[in-house]
């Protein structure tokens, strides 16, 4: 079976400070009411490339809290181009019980391949935790070639990719060259075709709010169903294509909230809601969720 992970937002509140119980509440809806087999935390949809040391830490923190005694899955997003900050968090989550952990390929100073391969060595050096790259080109600008990855995977305890991606070929090559790696593909959008291409699972923001469709595609998928699953796939991407226009993470908190569960505010430099925004968050929650 096909593992399905939410990246996990964190709340904030208006001063932009984390929101504990907002937080709590995520988790929670996504272990009780989502059922999903895993949470992703500290992506980028936790919008973790803003927050300091300490509150990723603290993060880190409150999803494993809340997750005790629950069976869903943690992966702990570690990864900064602060190589010793990732090496401090990557210890700090396999203290708290992390069995895995993820990091972002270094970013913003074109760091040639030597440079990014001993980034993730020394990430993983001294953690028994195992490490799945992150790789989104479209954020990063960092594009990890076929032969870049066969070079990270040599290192045992480089287990797969988080793969936000939309190029296929290089997926197919991937599956192919490794068949006993993890790989999770990272655009919603793209589940079906990443499904097609055999992964392993798929980690992504709209499975917050997604996840019955999300689960219903992937269990169609499985049961070779494909045109049900890629009616499932249609009725999603109009979701997400709403949910992009109108600001993918101000809304899935926004429609968050709809659904009783608080999500609090973005945090700047990303611009808080505007009125327009609200309504248009309603109007979602209207059209799919009522
Ligand atoms: O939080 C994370 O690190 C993710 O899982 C990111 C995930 O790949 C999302 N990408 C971004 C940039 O947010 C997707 O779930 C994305 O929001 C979705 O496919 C819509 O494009």
């Amino acid at each position: 079976m096909k593992k399905l992970y939410a990246a996990l937002m964190t709340a904030f509140d208006e001063n932009g400070n984390i929101d504990e119980q907002g937080t709590r509440e995520m988790v929670r809806y996504n272990i009780d009411v989502n059922q999903l087999d895993g949470l992703y935390v500290g992506g980028s949809t936790g919008e973790n490339f803003m927050l300091g040391t300490a509150e990723k830490k603290r993060v880190f923190e409150i999803a494993m809290d809340e997750a005790k005694g629950s069976d869903i899955d943690l992966i702990a997003q570690v990864g900064s181009p602060n190589l010793h900050e990732a090496k401090e968090l990557a210890k700090f989550v396999t203290e708290l019980g992390y069995k895995t952990i993820s990091a972002v390929t270094p970013f913003y100073y074109n760091f040639n391949f030597d440079e990014i391969k001993h980034y993730y060595d020394e990430i993983v050096k001294d953690v028994d935790t195992k490490l799945v790259v992150y790789s989104i080109p479209a954020l990063t600008g960092v594009a990890l070639s076929l032969d870049n990855f066969a070079k990270l995977f040599e290192n045992e305890k480089i287990i797969g990719v988080k793969y936000t991606n939309a190029d296929f070929y290089l997926l197919e090559r991937l599956r192919e060259r490794f068949p006993d790696k993890l790989i999770l593909s990272g655009f919603d959008e793209m589940l079906l075709p990443a499904l097609a291409l055999d992964v392993d699972g798929a980690i992504g923001s709209t499975f917050n709010i997604n996840a019955k469709k999300a689960k219903a595609e992937i269990a169609a998928f499985e049961a070779g169903d494909i045109a049900k699953a890629r009616q499932l796939q249609h009725e999603s991407n109009d979701l997400i294509t709403d949910l992009l226009n109108n600001g993918i993470y101000a809304t899935l908190k926004l429609v968050f909230e709809e659904l009783g569960v608080h999500a609090g505010y973005t945090r700047e430099p990303m611009a808080k809601a505007t009125p327009e925004v609200k309504a248009g968050a309603k109007r979602i929650y209207e059209k799919y969720f009522k």
